[in-house]
């Protein structure tokens, strides 16, 4: 099982994606993400200039000795490009471990242990009646859980709602981020009557949920955390900006509004002590920011303690390849949550073909070996990098604020 080959293939369908792929000797390969959205040349240096040769002649099923290798080795430890870069490693090593066994790679985590996994979707609109109607789509499409994003009166743009309401992109092409401009006090004000109208014309028999995007201090989400008491959101996803683990104590007290965090995590140190003091209700840390199936399983174990469940992020900047592998963990964690699915455009399935499914709300696993996942290179090479940002954020007197 000798490491022969290790290529990074950069590619462009639609939006950049970075992916790693892992040849053995004998002719085995496994793929990983490395996409870091906005910073994607980082990983693919990362890995090209910093951990390509450590990895040629290495035996691809120490997987456990190859993480430490990495992490330990590299003495400044953690960060979103050394973390992307060992998760994409981690990913590709276990894609051919499944192979090498003949198993996908679930049943090497102990099997499933459930018939598939609950998925949630991104319902967006401008308009109040434009988001409420999306979510009808949704539900008509067959999901039991949907996230709800919508412009706010007297705001040009905000977080979560795009051109392309199917496949909601926020980096944009160019050599610059887009600027947007954000005023707290218009958002809280309209969020709860978003929540209502959603119930109202909806009902709750389905799961209702709502991100954040770091906007708020503490206080301010306790408030809207209360506020959106009656309208029982599934979770409030990241309420305030998330490196201070101690300002989520606050939102705690006052109120019983679930708090997912985690997307921007990219370590197990990150979220210790959220954990542990049951400061929040679900963790969204997901397999290419967070070390790769390795390292999220021990997030996910800590979690279970502490009657923590699993959320992960799953946004179109993660590729196929994160979503298969997201997938093997999440149908076998006992403690697993709900998972965040935004469907790929068809130029990104064709460049990653998968043998995972949406069936009935759920996302279910191909049975192959491995992680069901690949990358056609040909059709990869058709599309190259295009510089891209995610938008940043100011507040309407032009202060830097949480995008
Ligand atoms: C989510 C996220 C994304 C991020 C994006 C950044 O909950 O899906 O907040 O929309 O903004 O992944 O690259
Ligand atoms: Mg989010």
């Amino acid at each position: 099982m000798k490491i022969a080959d290790v290529r990074v293939i950069v590619t462009c369908p639609g939006r950049n994606f970075v992916t790693l792929k892992i040849t053995t000797e004998s002719g085995l390969t496994g793929v990983g993400d490395a996409t870091l959205n906005g910073r994607e040349l980082a990983v693919a240096s990362y890995l090209n200039d910093h951990v390509r040769g450590l990895l040629l002649g290495r035996d691809a099923s120490q997987i456990n000795d190859i993480w430490q290798y990495l992490y330990k080795g590299a003495y400044w430890r953690r960060g979103p490009v050394t973390m992307t870069a060992i998760a994409a490693v981690d990913t590709a090593l276990w894609d051919i471990k499944g192979k090498a066994a003949g198993m996908p790679v679930y049943q090497l985590l102990g099997g499933k242990a459930r018939d598939g996994v609950l998925v949630y979707g991104h319902a967006n609109g401008a308009t109040l009646d434009e988001a409420v109607a999306e979510v009808g789509r949704y539900l008509d499409r067959g999901y039991r859980a949907v996230r709800v994003q919508c412009g706010v009166p007297g705001l040009a743009t905000t977080y979560g709602v795009g051109k392309d309401r199917d496949f909601y992109e926020p980096a944009t092409a160019g050599p610059r981020p887009e600027e947007a401009v954000w005023a707290t006090e218009k958002y809280l004000d309209f969020a709860p009557k978003l929540f209502d109208a959603v119930r109202e014309a909806h009902g709750f028999g389905f799961h209702l949920l709502h991100d954040v995007h770091h906007r708020l201090t503490p206080i301010e989400a306790a408030r809207l955390g209360r506020a959106a008491e009656p309208y029982r959101l599934f979770w409030l996803e990241d309420p305030i900006s998330e490196e201070l683990q101690e300002g989520f104590r606050l939102i705690r007290q006052h109120t019983v509004t679930p708090i997912a965090v985690g997307e921007v995590y990219n370590s197990i140190w990150d979220c210790h002590r959220l954990i542990t003091e049951q400061l929040i209700d679900y963790i969204r840390t997901t397999v290419v920011h967070a070390g790769g199936i390795t390292h999220l399983r021990r997030i996910f174990d800590l979690a279970a303690l502490y009657h923590v469940k699993t959320g992960s992020h799953g946004a179109t900047d993660l590729s196929p390849v994160c979503m298969a592998a997201a997938l093997h963990l999440d149908i076998s964690v006992p403690n697993f949550g709900i998972q965040e699915y935004m469907p790929h455009t068809p130029e990104t399935d064709a460049v990653f073909p998968h043998s995972y499914r949406f069936e009935d709300g759920m996302l279910i696993p191909g049975d192959e070996p491995g992680l069901g996942v690949d990358i056609d290179e040909e059709l990869a090479a058709r599309y190259p990098y295009r510089q891209a940002y995610l938008p940043v954020n100011r507040l309407e007197d032009g202060t830097m604020h949480d995008w």
